[in-house]
């Protein structure tokens, strides 16, 4: 094992309590043994600050920092004046704008790469999916009959650019929007006019001695995460869909057992397809197959991990390793010969457990270099230049670089995974009749209770996967149909939840449904840009009528309960304002008490659009999103004769018991 800092371990951790991923609790305790940090542990070691918890502090001048206590008369407000609702929807704010920027800019990557493949710039991709290349462009109301793919595929480039670039009107895909919800948000002003304006706005609006309205702030958040919800996260779908194909479900396996002694195995960790897409043709051309033959390898193993893991997988079946807090612990088994990172939710710990094993870690994005990482640049318009050199060090790395002792967790768990909006249409209504009819008239008569979607990350806060699974288990046994993405997604993959035959978990109801369809209760969708995969769908479900005029109407709720990522907050806050009740578990940056918190957590509903939940326990969170869904079918006058049963403490009890 080569030389590098080691941390002493200051505590003995009973490391079940990090997590119910039996592959990371192997590795932890095989890091534990050989005294390799990681973020469990750090976590561990270091408590979260209380006051940042809050988001009672304030550094955006220099007369600060400044730290409130609001029960404290000579800490009530910053030295500005400025107050805790000032200061916490400041934060929040700095929070949205961040998140939206993350996945603004990484649709604009796709956007560039589509704009390139359109000029003929780049040879290596191309468009796929022409069938989705006419129906997006139609939606946004571009002229398809008659024309030639490249002149459709022309003119969508150059409106999907004003996602971005427009300074004023309305973003393309507010087409998308169902009307009703649309007239609320010009209502209220937050109508995005493009994401670099209302990202820009934004971080203007959050400086010192700017907007000190918590109100008129959090209607900035909302522009500027729809901007990304309706735009950046969509413009990314969309695209990758042309460009690298709509997925379509198919049976695939994750977790670390995936991993293969005897070959070569290669790890895709970040979020944009591209890099993906470009590894996957690289471990599959015979010239590199033969050098890794040539090393003693029977092959290459490809695997992918976090989100553009989650698209490889719906969109090619490509194995999937495990979620964000199994990036480091995959390491650790020291059976990993190359990782390549793009962006996003790249721990810098990465480096050090990579150190330890031997195994070489490449950053390939200009916009994200690590310390005393190597850098091998990847280029969409040569993709192969860096994918192929990447192998190529994997397969020296397996040849002289293995550490003595490999140790694969031994877990597969397949499932379906690759359901896409456009399926999901189909699966219902059949080729000649594809709607979303059926899945309105089982929530009207009361099979599907509602819909749930359950994102976001894990966090080393909370046991990993745990908060996941209870909460959907709990949610289907409901007869809530459950969507996901991201991190989320893995999760339930690993719980074996992502299989027909997981309806025997689900109430009589949504069981009867998915026999019926021959689908998962819980279905799929990808990576969290595709978290705009679900809005499309709200948007559909309205459309299609007995539900209510807009998304605030429909029985329908979002989670992301072990959250960690500024984007999770972003997704949240477009949900919120698409008109989503949206839960969060973990922490929550507010002050429950304050102005602010009941600003996001009740008066955001009355204006019409969602709003903000909160519940670390799995169950409690479920009931409150069943809660929620209740609400909505009684204002629907769906309640029908299901018997309306709350949950009470003596249920609580009994579950407590188990
Ligand atoms: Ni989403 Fe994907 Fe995972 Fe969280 Fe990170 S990988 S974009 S942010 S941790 S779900
Ligand atoms: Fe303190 Fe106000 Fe400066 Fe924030 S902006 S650091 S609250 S003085």
């Amino acid at each position: 094992m080569a030389e590098v800092e080691k941390k002493e371990k200051k505590k003995e951790y009973n490391l079940k309590e990090f997590t119910t991923c039996e592959s990371t609790l192997m590795m932890l305790q095989k890091a534990a043994a050989e005294g390799v940090d990681n973020a469990f542990f750090r976590a561990a070691e270091m408590k979260p600050c209380p006051i940042g918890m809050e988001s009672a502090c304030c550094k955006h001048c220099a007369m600060g920092p400044c730290r409130l206590n609001p029960k404290d008369p000579y800490s009530r407000v910053g030295v500005c004046g400025a107050t805790i609702d000032t200061i916490a929807a400041r934060n929040f704010a700095r929070m949205v704008a961040s998140g939206a920027a993350a996945h603004t800019d990484h649709g604009m990557t796709m956007l560039d790469v589509f704009r390139d493949v359109v000029n003929g710039k780049i040879k290596d991709y191309k468009i796929k999916d022409e069938v989705k290349l006419r129906e997006v462009a139609k939606s946004v109301g571009i002229e398809v009959e008659g024309k030639e793919t490249l002149e459709i595929a022309k003119e969508l480039y150059h409106e999907l650019e004003k996602t971005y670039t427009q300074v004023e009107g309305e973003i393309p895909f507010a087409k998308r929007v169902p009307p009703k919800t649309l007239e609320t948000w010009r209502k209220l002003g937050i109508v995005p006019r493009g994401a670099m304006r209302e990202i820009m706005e934004l971080m203007h609006r959050s400086h010192m001695g700017v907007d000190q309205d918590y109100r008129n702030i959090v209607l900035q958040c909302s522009r500027t995460a729809l901007a990304d919800g309706w735009g950046g996260s969509m413009v990314a779908t969309e695209i990758s869909d042309i460009l690298f194909g709509t997925p379509k479900p198919l049976v695939a396996a994750v977790n670390m057992g995936n991993l293969k002694e005897d070959h070569v195995n290669i790890i895709v960790h970040g979020h944009e397809p591209n890099l993906f897409e470009s590894m996957i043709d690289s471990v599959n051309d015979p010239k590199l197959i033969e050098k890794a033959k040539e090393a003693g390898a029977k092959g290459i193993q490809l695997l992918g991990m976090c989100c553009s893991g989650a698209e490889a997988l719906s969109r090619h079946g490509i194995p999937h390793a495990g979620n964000f807090m199994s990036t480091e612990a995959v390491l650790v088994t020291g059976a990993v010969d190359a990782m390549a990172v793009d962006v996003q939710c790249i721990k810098q710990g990465l480096s050090t457990v990579a150190k330890c094993y031997g195994t070489r870690l490449f950053t390939t994005n200009p916009r994200c270099k690590i310390e005393g990482v190597e850098h091998i640049e990847f280029h969409e318009r040569e993709p192969r230049k860096c994918t192929d050199k990447i192998v190529e060090m994997a397969i020296e790395r397996f040849k002289n670089g293995r550490p003595d002792r490999i140790v694969i967790p031994p877990r597969r768990d397949f499932g379906v995974h690759g359901f896409s909006h456009e399926y999901i249409n189909y699966m219902l209504g059949g080729t000649f009749r594809a709607s979303y009819k059926p899945l309105n008239e089982n929530i009207i008569n009361g099979k599907i209770r509602g819909v749930a979607g359950v994102v976001g990350c894990t966090n080393p806060r909370v046991r990993q996967d745990w908060v996941h699974v209870e909460l959907v288990k709990e949610l289907i046994k409901n007869n809530v149909l459950v969507v996901q993405t991201g991190c989320s997604q893995i999760a339930l993959a690993k719980a074996g939840l992502m299989k027909p035959d997981a309806a025997v978990l689900a109430g009589d109801g949504l069981a009867e449904v998915c026999e019926a369809v021959g689908m998962p209760p819980v279905l799929g969708l990808g990576s969290c840009v595709d978290n705009s995969r679900i809005l499309i769908a709200c948007a559909e479900m309205v459309r299609i009528g007995g539900l209510g005029e807009s998304i605030a109407d429909l029985p329908v709720a979002g989670a992301a309960p072990e959250y960690m990522s500024e984007k999770a907050i972003c997704i949240g806050q477009y949900f919120v304002a698409s008109g989503v009740y949206t839960v969060f578990g973990v922490t929550f940056p507010t002050i429950e008490g304050t102005k602010f918190h009941k600003h996001l957590f009740e008066e955001l509903e009355e204006m019409g659009l969602g709003k903000w939940g909160f519940a670390t326990d799995p169950i409690e969170m479920a009931h409150k999103m069943i809660a929620h869904i209740d609400k909505k079918r009684e204002a629907l006058g769906i309640m029908g004769p299901r018997e309306r049963k709350l949950f009470d403490m003596a249920d609580r009890r009994a579950l407590d018991v188990v």
